[in-house]
């Protein structure tokens, strides 16, 4: 099995080592995060140490990272890490948590977590550093750029289209054929019927961007 490291002891990271637990394909060597939280156990795994680590750690040959921090309604740090992380030389892997049912057409970046129960159908687009959260469905044809954060219980219906950096809240409906720009936050519940530009804060049914 080859070593992991992760970024960021949060609630994020539990629902991370749960999966990596079932998948049993690394060895997690640690978690790394703020200097106050070195030492504490997070799902039976230690945080090891603060991020200036990193490079020691990729010295001493481990080769893989994954973000483990959840950052919802705001990516900035978890597309931080990932870039600081990737430029050091670590490699991303894909975890697709094993109770996942997702098509075999589908592509997937690295660094992007599937979590439980989402279903992802045929011919779907996912980029890399994405959280695609639990029990989400993700219906054919989508695609979904990087750094996006798609939460618990949402729905794309086919051929969504969401922008790098967005977040799509929990238990949201997107109807098919909707874009939605990049570093957009559709709040919680929204039902889109129309598309959404970047940059925008967006809620409600029918989801509407607020003006700012
Ligand atoms: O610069 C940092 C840093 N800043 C904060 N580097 C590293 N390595 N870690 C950092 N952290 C740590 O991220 C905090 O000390 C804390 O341990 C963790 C964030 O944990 P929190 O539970 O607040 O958020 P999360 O991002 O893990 O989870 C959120 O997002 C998930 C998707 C929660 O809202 C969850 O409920 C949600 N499921």
């Amino acid at each position: 099995m080859e070593d992991l490291v992760l970024i960021g002891g949060g609630g994020h990271c539990k629902s991370i080592i749960d999966s990596l637990n079932d998948i049993s394909e690394f060895n997690i060597i640690g978690i790394l995060d703020t200097k106050e939280n070195v030492g504490k156990i997070i799902n039976g795994i230690k945080i090891i140490a603060e991020d200036k680590e990193l490079e020691e750690y990729f010295k001493r040959g481990v080769k893989n990272a994954f973000v483990t921090i959840g950052g919802v309604g705001d990516n900035s740090l978890r597309i931080k890490l990932y870039q600081l992380t990737k430029k050091i030389g670590y490699q991303f892997p894909t975890i697709i948590d094993p109770t996942a049912i997702v098509s075999r057409t589908v592509k997937i970046g690295e660094g992007t977590f599937i979590g439980k129960g989402s279903i992802i159908n045929t011919n779907v687009t996912i980029g890399s550093n994405c959280i695609i959260n639990t029990g989400t469905i993700i219906e054919h044809d989508s695609k979904i750029e990087a750094n996006c954060h798609i939460a618990p219980g949402a729905t794309l219906s086919g051929a969504v289209r969401i922008g790098e950096n967005s977040h799509i809240g929990t238990n949201s409906t997107v109807i098919q054929n909707i874009s939605i720009g990049s570093n957009t936050v559709i709040g919680a519940g929204s039902v889109v019927v129309k598309d959404i530009d970047s940059n925008e804060k967006a809620f409600g049914n029918p989801c509407r961007a607020v003006k700012t």
